[in-house]
């Protein structure tokens, strides 16, 4: 491992005032957490993912896209927070001013011990109504239901609609207020960690590409290319292996 790129992070992490440390699905990925893409197996391998996470397939095919979500939730719920989310909240907790901003709908982070973590697509353990009929977005907690697999989606207990995860699919919007402060922080911070994103998704991808416009320093954490690779410092690593060894440097300094 490179270990002047190691401390060129620590070191510009140490010296920014407020950071932001922006993650996708590859600092889950040594979690056991599919990517997105790599959730699309089995049974779903025909298909692709703008073809299951959308409000349309799901008003085409709701029991289909249901069972998909059930199974990636199951791979969650056995899922544990790898080093890379633990030294990630370490880093939370010796940095002034740090803010964790994820494309994540697991819950990784929160369980490493992150705070006030902004999730920019949702919550994949919630469920809410699919006609939000109490308001945007109605949660409903089915954690105590015994749901009978041959009807699924489950029934909303207000209105009788379908059941749905509360996660953000393609062709709809973001929670405002979570891209707000997303965005204004990618404005406002000194510095900025990008971890296990490909960069393909917006808007999320203009969290990192704000950072990179106003030419602070951005590490991007991948083991291979991302969108952001060539503008950002490239530390071609798992998360898992690097991330411990920033915080190692950061904490020496
Ligand atoms: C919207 C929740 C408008 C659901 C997700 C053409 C061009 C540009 C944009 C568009 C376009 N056509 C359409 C769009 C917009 C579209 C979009 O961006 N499409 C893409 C495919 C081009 N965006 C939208 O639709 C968004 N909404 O625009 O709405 C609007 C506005 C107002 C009113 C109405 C509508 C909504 C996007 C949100 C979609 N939901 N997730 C669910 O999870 O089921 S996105 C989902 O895919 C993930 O959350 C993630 O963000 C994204 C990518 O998933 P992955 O590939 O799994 O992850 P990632 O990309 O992060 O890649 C993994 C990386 O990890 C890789 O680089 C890999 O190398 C690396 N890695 C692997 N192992 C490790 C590692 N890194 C470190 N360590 C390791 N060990
Ligand atoms: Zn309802």
């Amino acid at each position: 491992m490179n270990e002047q790129l190691v401390a060129q992070a620590a070191r510009a992490l140490k010296e920014a005032r407020a950071v932001v440390v922006f993650t996708g699905a590859g600092v889950s990925a040594e979690s056991g957490v599919p990517t997105f893409r790599d959730a699309l197996t089995g049974l779903w391998a025909r298909y692709r993912p703008e073809e299951l996470a959308t409000p349309q397939a799901f008003r085409a095919n709701p029991k289909l896209v249901w069972d998909w979500y059930e199974f990636r939730r199951e791979l969650v719920r056995a899922a544990r927070p790898n080093p890379a989310h633990l030294a990630i909240a370490e880093l939370q907790r010796l940095h002034p001013d740090l803010l964790v901003v994820t494309q994540n709908v697991d819950d990784l982070h929160e369980q490493a011990g992150s705070r006030d973590v902004l999730h920019l697509h949702g919550n994949i353990a919630q469920t809410k109504c699919f006609n939000n009929c109490q308001g945007t977005p109605t949660l409903v907690d089915i954690s105590g239901w015994t749901i009978d697999p041959d009807h699924t989606p489950p029934a909303c207990p207000h209105c009788g609609g379908w059941l749905r995860p509360n996660v953000v699919w393609f062709n709809e919007a973001l929670p405002f207020d979570v891209l707000e402060a997303a965005l204004e922080a990618s404005q406002r911070c000194a510095a900025m960690l990008v971890i296990g994103t490909s960069g393909v998704v917006y808007p999320a991808a203009r969290i990192p590409l704000n950072a990179l416009a106003r030419g602070i320093p951005v590490f991007d954490v991948n083991p291979y290319q991302s969108q952001f690779s060539q503008d950002a410092v490239w530390l071609p690593y798992p998360a898992g292996e690097v991330m411990p060894r920033i915080v190692e440097a950061y904490a020496r300094l």
